[in-house]
Parts: C-alpha cells; structure tokens; sequence
C-alpha cells in the first residue's frame, strides 16, 4: 500500500503495463499448450508462407525450439515458421532479434541457403557482405547485384547499427561484435542488447540485381528461410544451386508426425508406433503413467537406447565418441524440448529453469552440428546394431 502511494505516474503505468503483459503472455501461453497437448491429429506448422513487414518496416523475430531439428525462426504475425519475407527495393528493414528465444541464434543474409555452413555440395555459400564476394561473380553462384551495388546486413545492438560504408570494422557492431554476444550467457547477451535489443537491417538498392536471398542463423545450420525482393529487375538474377529455389523437407528434415507435434520432439514417432521393434519389454521410465509426457519421454528414451548401439571402430575411439554422443546429445535436446512443452506448469518451473532448457537446447544442438562435421571429415556415421535381446 505505502508503495502504491508513494508512486508516480510514470511507475504506475509501467505496473498497468506489466500486467496487461503478463495477462497477455498467460494467454498465449495456455493456447501455445492447447494447440500441442489437445490434439494428435494436429499437422505441423506451414513453412515458407509469404509474411509482409510491419508498418515500421521491421520483422520482429522469434525461434520456435519445437519445429524441425533445430528450431526454426518465426516472425511476430507472420502465420508458420521459416516464412519468407517480402521487401522492396529502396527500403531499408530491419529484422529484429529482441526476443529471448533468439539467443544462440544470430541471423544472416546470405545469397543460398545457410552461408558459411554451405548448401547442398558447396561448403561455403556467397553471403550479403561489402564489397560483393568475389565467388558471386562466378557462375556457379552468380549472384553478382550489379556493379557499385552496396547490400549488406547491417547489424546493431541496442539501436546503434553499423553502416555500409563502414561495414564490419569490428568496432560499433558489425558480425564480428553481434555473434560472439549471441554465445555469452543469457543474462549477459540481454543486458548488452539493452532497450532496444538487437537487430539486423538490409536495404537492398534500386540498381540491384538481386531478387531472392536467405536468412540464415551463424550457430546453426539448417534454419534459413527465403527473403523475396517482389519488385525485382526484369533482368534479375537466378539461383543456380539446385534444392535452393525450392526449400522443403530434404532441407528441413523428416516432416514432424502427430506424435512429435504433440512432444515437442523431432523425429521420434516410429519409436512410439514402432516400439516393439526398437525398444522390447524396455520401459525407460518405472511404473509408467500412460500420460502424453510419459510416452514421449519413453519414445526418445527408445530411441537414443537403440542409436547408442554402434559397432566399435577399432582404430579410432573417437570416432565411437562422436558415433554415440550424437544420440545422447539428442536425447538432451528431446527431454528439454518435452520439458518446455509438457512441465510449465510444474511446481519449480520458472524463468531459470528455462534459461536451462533454452541453453541445452541451442548449446547441445551446436555441438551435435560440429560432431556431425567431424563424422563427415574423419570416420562415418555409426552403424546401429539390432536391438537388445530381452526376453
Ligand atoms: C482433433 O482434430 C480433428 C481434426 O481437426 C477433430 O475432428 C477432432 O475432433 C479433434 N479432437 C479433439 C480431441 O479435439
Ligand atoms: C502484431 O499485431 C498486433 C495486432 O494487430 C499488433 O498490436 C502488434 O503491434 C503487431 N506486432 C508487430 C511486431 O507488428
Ligand atoms: C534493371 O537493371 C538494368 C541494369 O542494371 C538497368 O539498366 C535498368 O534500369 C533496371 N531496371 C529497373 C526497372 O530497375
Ligand atoms: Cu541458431
């Protein structure tokens, strides 16, 4: 009471705000549980669906941690996940990343799919950067914009962006200062973010000959989506990488099943339908309940059990290390996916246990992404042996 009085107006308008807010969130929250929890038939979140920006010209950005393998991007109204975004020449956007989910997940631009992680055969793909990389010239890529054409993400953190002909000096913001804050830890990559939060803008210039391009996340592979100029020049370039013009499930991996709508999981199904021949008479949790949280915790248990099953590489260990950290890795990644979804309401869930899950998640998927490249380079993937015999 005493505080109530002593308040000023300013300070009790930002109580009001807070919790309108918080009623909002409350909404949200318990329609973000209808829509996984109430139905098994449920089919999975549309991708690629046009989304405009908003009247400030801004994408305000989101990752969704349930969809696909490693979470996919969102935008504020925008309808599905991975949307492409529609701009026009001579406007400048911004693709904002204020929201917490975005942390571990710092975007690019770039001219295919992915680039640094590299797309379908090529390790590296050209990105938006200033000068124009030399590669886009080649006809390979040709992604060329068009001589003394400038487009290249600026990025800006708190409201302070770099500019082009400036561009990553290293200094005020630029790639090399915006990604490493992505990767401190979550109440420092907040605190650095400030009001305005982070945020990347593009402009892409009426001489441009750009017409299609990518958003792309640095940390993880696998999270791009289409950014779409609508008023191209006739005269504009075309992709030249084959599956780029046309991101669907071979990019996004297995589309999710009922049974991982509802988990939160990826790609666990056939171990819930298929249970008896992966995991026979093995129950993962004791005196299991039958409730939705207590099969799909069985499922990925079923599944990391029967994929840490692997064929000892006799000369190298390491191998054998990687061949079943991966399952185990993943099996991390599930529980805390299944946690988000399924225990909010628990007794104990707060802000810190989910800053816990957000880290597991975004660290563990990191680290599965770099010991799938080391497979790739130095040994192969793990050859799963039948499943135990239990009788
Ligand atoms: C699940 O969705 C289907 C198709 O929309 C609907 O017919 C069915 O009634 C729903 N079931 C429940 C339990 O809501
Ligand atoms: C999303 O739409 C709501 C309702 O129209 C609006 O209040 C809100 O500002 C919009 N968000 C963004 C980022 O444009
Ligand atoms: C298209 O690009 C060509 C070459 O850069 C330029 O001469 C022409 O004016 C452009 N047309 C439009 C409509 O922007
Ligand atoms: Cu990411």
């Amino acid at each position: 009471m005493p505080i109530l009085m002593l308040a000023t107006k300013q300070f009790s308008m930002n109580l009001l705000f807070s919790f309108v807010v918080g009623l909002l969130l409350c909404v949200c929250d318990v329609s973000a549980d209808d829509r996984v929890l109430g139905n098994e038939t449920e089919t999975p979140l549309m991708r690629n669906q046009n989304c405009s920006p908003n009247a400030k010209n801004e994408f305000v950005f989101k990752v969704n941690p349930y969809e696909g393998e490693w979470g996919q991007y969102e935008v504020e109204n925008c309808s599905g996940v991975s949307p492409k975004l529609l701009i026009k020449k001579g406007v400048t956007y911004t693709l904002l990343q204020k929201d917490k989910s975005n942390w571990m997940h710092p975007l690019g631009l770039a001219y295919y799919p992915d680039g640094a992680h590299g797309f379908g055969p090529e390790p590296e793909v050209p990105e938006l950067e200033e000068p124009t990389p030399d590669d886009c010239s080649t006809a390979k890529f040709a992604c060329d914009p068009g001589a003394g054409v400038k487009e290249a993400p600026l990025y800006g953190i708190n409201g302070v962006y770099e500019s082009i002909d400036n561009w990553n000096e290293g200094k005020v913001s630029g790639l090399d200062v915006y990604e490493p804050l992505f990767q401190r830890p979550q109440d420092q990559w907040v605190e650095a973010g400030g009001d305005a939060g982070y945020g990347v803008k593009i402009t892409i210039p009426a001489n441009s000959k750009t017409k299609t391009f990518f958003y792309f996340c640095h940390i993880h592979a696998g999270m791009s989506g289409y950014i779409e100029v609508t008023d191209a020049n006739e005269s504009h370039n075309t992709l030249k990488l084959a599956g780029a013009d046309d991101l669907g499930d071979t990019y996004y991996g297995t589309p999710s099943a009922a049974f991982d709508n509802k988990c939160g999981t990826f790609d666990v199904d056939p171990y819930h339908s298929k249970q008896d021949e992966f995991c026979s008479k093995q129950d993962f949790l004791c005196d299991r309940t039958g409730s939705d949280f207590s099969n799909c915790m069985q499922a990925i248990n079923c599944k990391m059990n029967y994929m840490m099953r692997v064929k000892e590489v006799a000369d190298n260990p390491l191998a054998v290390f990687m061949q079943q950290m991966i399952p185990h890795h993943e099996n991390a990644v599930q529980m805390s996916r299944i946690a988000m979804k399924h225990s909010t309401k628990a007794k104990g869930y707060d802000s810190e246990v989910e800053d816990l899950l957000r880290s597991i998640v975004a660290t563990q998927n990191h680290q599965i992404q770099t010991m799938k490249t080391w497979l790739k380079e130095h040994a192969s993937d793990g050859v799963v042996c039948s499943p135990p015999k239990i009788s």
